[in-house]
């Protein structure tokens, strides 16, 4: 039995922007779920991984298979079900699942054959078992995983093409931010892997270089951080000389003990979500965490920099209290509380999400011809209606906060800053000169974008 299992591009985000800015190559990953997919598959599929973010092959040039599985986070939704149509045209019955079906199951199942919904180890054995006896349902549930289950992701799969490998340690968050689809997906109950599968699969992995794609590395409570703790002595001991980055909360920088076994272990840069710099803003999108009083968040950076970690802070505009000058206002506090790099996004609902309700009860989802409308849905285009800040202002906003952020002078800056501090500029070098180089790329995208909202304003008017 022949089994496709296929990583739809998204041309907004991926293939155009890796041939025009090579350092891009740095942000296509991984698609880890089918990895997963592919590892809870019995040995007699032969499997084929597609990632079309390297490329979308001529399929009609491949062998016909007997079942096609498909992902797809919602902003790959549009070209998942373009991909569905081709083979269900030559009869092959597709399998469509992951968040976007997840979050909008109706949808996916007009489109598919069958659409599994929620995490796929307990269900996936039994969806191969029936399409090979041709009575696959039109829907399967997986629900959460328990984290045993999960099994060593086929690395083997997937060797060439990538900067970094990819791993899975840890499931859930429970802080349930209101614009995040996380808690939505995989719950609010904190799980977290056998330590002795982690050290397993890392070793598995041929990069030296590690995408740690858990949303929240460390957790929130002292047995979750003690948990950590022993899975960075554990890798340390290991002796895997790989080095990983991932993503935490800023409480990562609360424990000396913690930051210290983390750098042993490998790890080399974070990614934290401060997303305002005001309280109200953090208020606004529950982001209770970053407010506890009196956090010093130049102090919390500096400690986990200590430890030759590079941090990347990421920052949301958009938000309701966000008026004229927030770009400037959000690089100007980064630039403060002395990050690497930074990130910033603009607020968007995403189907599933506490903000997605109240913004579709506002009638505030402005590009909302669905599904057509789900590849803008990249946290890169302002797919709603802000309170303070129009069209033009949201993105003006946005360029003045990366222009700011990324002058030449900063990037020097900070560059030597580092060199000074922790001897590794050449690191922040590149990670800022890529990301400047993405402004004039981003620059022509909005434009693009631009017209296609105006076109559609103006087709919707004379409707
Ligand atoms: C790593 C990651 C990335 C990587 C992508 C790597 C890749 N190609 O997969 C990068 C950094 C490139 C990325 C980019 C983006 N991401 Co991202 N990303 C993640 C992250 C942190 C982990 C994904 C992962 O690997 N999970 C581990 C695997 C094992 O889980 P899984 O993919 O969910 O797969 C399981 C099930 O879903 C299911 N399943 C999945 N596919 C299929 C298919 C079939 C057939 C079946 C049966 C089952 C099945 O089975 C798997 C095992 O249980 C998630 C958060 C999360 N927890 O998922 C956000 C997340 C998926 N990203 C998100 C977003 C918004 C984006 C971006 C749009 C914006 C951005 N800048 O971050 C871009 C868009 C990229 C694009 N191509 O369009 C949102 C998506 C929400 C949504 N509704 O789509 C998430 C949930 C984060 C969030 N805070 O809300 N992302
Ligand atoms: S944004 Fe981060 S902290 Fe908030 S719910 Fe999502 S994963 Fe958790």
């Amino acid at each position: 039995m022949r089994l496709y299992l296929i990583n739809p591009s998204n041309p907004l985000v991926s293939i155009v922007n890796v041939k025009e800015s090579r350092w891009n190559r740095y942000r296509v990953w991984k698609p880890l779920g089918l990895m997963v997919l592919a590892g809870l598959t019995p040995p007699d599929w032969e499997i084929s991984i597609v990632d079309e973010n390297l490329g979308v092959p001529d399929y009609a040039a491949m062998p016909r298979p007997d079942l096609v599985g498909i992902t797809a986070f919602t902003s790959q939704a549009n070209r998942a079900y373009e991909v569905a149509a081709h083979f269900r045209n030559l009869g092959v019955p597709i399998v469509m699942g992951g968040i976007h079906a997840t979050m909008c199951m109706d949808e996916a199942m007009e489109r598919v054959d069958s659409v599994v919904t929620g995490e796929a180890e307990s269900i996936w054995p039994q969806v191969l078992a029936d399409a090979r006896h041709g009575s696959l349902k039109h829907r399967y549930d997986g629900g959460l995983a328990e984290m045993n289950d999960v099994p060593l992701a086929r690395h083997d799969l997937l060797t060439a093409g990538y900067a970094l490998g990819a791993i899975q340690t840890t499931r859930g968050c429970p802080l349930n931010c209101s614009f995040c689809s996380v808690t939505a997906f995989n719950g609010a109950r904190y799980r977290q892997r056998p330590v002795a599968d982690v050290v397993r699969e890392f070793q598995s992995i041929r990069e030296k270089r590690v995408l740690v794609v858990d949303d929240n590395l460390i957790g929130t409570r002292a047995e979750h951080i003690a948990r950590a703790k022993d899975m960075f002595r554990a890798m340390a001991q290991a002796n895997l000389r790989k080095e990983w980055i991932a993503q935490a909360t800023i409480n990562f920088a609360d424990d000396e003990e913690l930051l210290a076994l983390a750098a042993k272990a490998g790890c080399r840069g974070v990614f934290i979500g401060f997303e305002s710099p005001s309280p109200q803003g953090l208020l606004e999108i529950g982001k209770k965490f970053n407010i506890i009083k009196g956090r010093d968040f130049r102090a919390s950076v500096r400690r986990i920099q200590r430890h030759n970690i590079l941090v990347v802070g990421s920052f949301i505009i958009g938000l309701d209290i966000d008026e004229s000058g927030i770009g400037k206002r959000i690089a100007e506090v980064a630039g403060r509380y002395g990050m690497d790099n930074l990130n910033v996004l603009f607020l968007t609902p995403l189907p599933g999400t506490r903000l997605w309700d109240q913004m579709k009860l506002q009638g505030r989802i402005a590009l909302d011809t669905f599904p057509e409308d789900w590849k803008y849905y990249t946290l890169t285009f302002p797919v709603a209606l802000y309170k303070h800040l129009s069209l033009d202002g949201v993105i003006e906003e946005m360029l003045s906060c990366d222009r700011n952020f990324y002058s030449m002078s900063r990037i020097l800056r900070r560059a030597l800053g580092n060199l000074w501090h922790r001897h590794q500029p050449l690191v922040t070098l590149v990670g800022n000169l890529s990301y400047r180089k993405n402004i004039r790329l981003n620059c022509k995208s909005y434009a693009d974008f631009k017209r296609y909202w105006t076109d559609r304003h103006n087709r919707v008017n004379k409707s």
